[in-house]
């Protein structure tokens, strides 16, 4: 990959997007390059967690490419609107949990990659914003469906037609991010967070996510018939099995191996 580095490890796959001469802004290849990566990982059975981040201390993602958009027409645009946003799909599809490790600029299309994400965690140097209308644009990966979802509709109202840019603090405050750390911890801490999980069930863990990501399209007595089905559809499964027995054997569960 041109743009990515990728290290897998322990269960854990990172992604540092790096574009260091463009604050790792989004064109195209960028874009292509993580869609690829991370449905790679969600097929390799060594890897339960995923954490995506950007290389150096400056910037996640600065966005989407503004030289690139400069030239682009209506077509090219809604090209490269439906190929990031099939991106942030993948994204939040993945059944298994992704990281937003933010060191620095999440702006833009670099904030919406993080709220595809499953979970968020920022250095303290972070800066969340949906700038595009300084630019007379309007987020197009998904910014204007899932900000509201995560903050509320009268945060994401503001912080979209303002184009404010938020702190990590503030972003902890509203709710954006999970956890704010030095720029340092950061990696450990979504390690960390990423090892607790690997403890669990692969397809408790999934389901949960399907589950969770459902109840946002449902009735409440859709998304609970959705959930009791699940739930019980995990009783046939070995690690369900494996998962009950090791309670009452007084063992640790092993759900891996
Ligand atoms: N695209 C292209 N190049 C960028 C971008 C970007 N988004 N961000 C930074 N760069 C480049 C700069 O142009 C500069 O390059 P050069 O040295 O060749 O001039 C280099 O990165 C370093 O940037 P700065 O000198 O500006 O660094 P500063 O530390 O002074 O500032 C900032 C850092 C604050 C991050 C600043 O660069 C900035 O404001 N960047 C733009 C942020 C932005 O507006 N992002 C939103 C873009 S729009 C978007 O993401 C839409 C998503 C949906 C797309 C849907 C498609 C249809």
């Amino acid at each position: 990959m041109k743009y990515l580095f990728i290290e897998k490890s322990d269960g854990i796959g990172v992604i540092t997007i790096n574009r260091p001469d463009a604050m790792n802004a989004m064109n195209l290849d960028v874009v292509s390059e993580l869609s690829i990566t991370v449905s790679d990982m969600i097929a390799d059975k060594e890897i339960g967690v995923i954490i995506i981040t950007g290389s150096g201390e400056k910037a996640f993602v600065a966005g989407a490419d503004i030289k690139a958009m400069q030239q682009m027409n209506a077509e090219d645009a809604l090209e490269f609107g439906k190929t990031g946003q099939e991106m942030t799909l993948v994204i939040e599809n993945s059944p298994k949990p992704v990281i937003a490790a933010v060191n620095g600029f999440a702006l833009g299309g670099g904030c919406e990659i993080s709220l595809a994400c499953h979970i968020r965690v920022a250095s303290e140097n972070a800066i969340f914003g949906q700038p595009e209308v300084l630019l007379g644009l309007i987020p197009g990966w998904g910014g204007t469906q899932r900000l509201p979802k995560i903050v509320g509709t009268g945060i994401a109202n503001e912080l979209i037609t303002t184009g404010n840019q938020i702190s990590a603090q503030e972003a902890h405050r509203i709710g954006l991010v999970n956890h704010v750390v030095t720029q340092t911890e950061l990696m450990d801490t979504c390690k960390e967070i990423g090892k607790k999980i690997l403890n669990n069930g692969p397809n408790a863990i999934a389901k949960s996510l399907n589950c969770i990501h459902e109840s946002f399209n449902k009735s409440i007595e859709d998304g609970l018939e959705f959930e009791v089905k699940a739930f019980a559809n995990l009783f046939s499964t070995e690690e369900t099995k494996e998962g009950l027995s090791a309670f009452v054997e007084k063992r640790k569960a092993n759900f891996r191996s």
